[in-house]
């Protein structure tokens, strides 16, 4: 585990630098804009998207300078959906990785703003810079991440989440939701990081969404149980607000023990997904134990 620890870090540093040079400058016009979309992004997260992109980018023997730019990209919609989610018209929460959300430090316009200019330069990273050898490719990498974050991936799953609140839903609903809002993102991560190389065949390609689409679930299934049970200190976000807002969550269809149970099990279904690999996805496989084991 520390040989992941000091991977991780290693690549949170990389992104973090990345992401530092990437974002407009503060002191550029419109600044205000400029410095809540970087308050939005830097110097806090895990990174998990991120370091599932290195990881995939790993197995395909990507370029990591070329991961880092796909990492990057999505990251910022991470960081723009967070920003619009904590807004009031949302989940209506003031703090984020442990400071004030984005539209308190700001203004709500202003937050609104940030999140749209972030999912833009997103896309503009990935039509500016060269990510694969095959421009085919790195074409179909764009449409992956356009869907991953529209309406029939996170935008749509937070919709449903939205339409949600106050309902029970059983566990194959719960389940579409997540594959959606969180489960989406989590996959295009992986997928992009994996074709920045050309490492994988096709058959390859599909067992690593596999992979990210139990872990993706499994990042939820976790996210729900720390929300019932980790205190708002160590989350850097206000705990246990699935609860207060009536929402249906894994803990709430399955109870914690059953939840945790559940995790286990999508995180066995994960590594099973890699059957095959052999020492190259290490790192993957480290990610769906620190997913699954985490405490924040
Ligand atoms: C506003 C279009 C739009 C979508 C929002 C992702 C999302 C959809 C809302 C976030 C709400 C939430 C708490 C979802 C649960 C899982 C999740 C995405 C948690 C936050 O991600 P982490 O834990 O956050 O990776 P850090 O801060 O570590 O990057």
């Amino acid at each position: 585990m520390n040989d992941f620890q000091d991977w991780a870090r290693s690549q949170q540093q990389r992104i973090e630098a990345r992401l530092h040079q990437l974002l407009p400058a503060p002191d550029i016009a419109p600044q205000r804009l400029h410095q809540a979309m970087r308050y939005a992004v830097l110097g806090a997260g895990k990174r998990v998207r991120p370091l599932l992109a290195f990881a995939a980018g790993e197995l395909a023997r990507a370029r990591p300078e070329r991961v880092a730019i796909a990492a990057a990209a999505v990251e910022l919609i991470h960081a723009y959906s967070l920003a619009h989610d904590d807004m009031p018209c949302m989940d209506d929460d003031v703090l984020r990785r442990g400071k004030p959300t984005c539209h308190v430090e700001y203004d709500e316009a202003t937050a609104l703003l940030a999140g749209d200019a972030l999912q833009s330069l997103a896309f503009q990273l990935l039509g500016e810079y060269r990510l694969t050898s095959d421009p085919a490719v790195q074409l179909d990498m764009v449409k992956l991440l356009a869907a991953a974050a529209g309406s029939r991936g996170m935008a749509g799953g937070q919709a449903i989440d939205l339409e949600a609140v106050g309902k029970a839903l059983t566990v194959p609903e719960l389940e579409f939701m997540h594959i959606h809002k969180t489960g989406a993102l989590i996959r295009a991560a992986a997928l992009l990081g994996a074709r920045c190389g050309d490492g994988l065949d096709g058959k390859q390609l599909a067992q690593l969404d596999h992979y990210a689409k139990y872990i993706g679930l499994a990042f939820q299934v976790v996210d729900d149980v720390l929300d019932a049970e980790a205190p708002t200190a160590t989350l850097g976000k206000t705990a246990g607000k699935d609860a207060q807002h009536n929402k249906p969550t894994y803990v709430s269809a399955l109870g914690i023990a059953e939840s945790k149970t559940f995790a286990e099990e999508l995180r066995r279904d994960a590594l099973a997904a890699l059957d095959g690999f052999g020492e190259d996805a290490l790192r993957l496989r480290q990610l769906a134990d620190f997913i699954v084991l985490r405490k924040f």
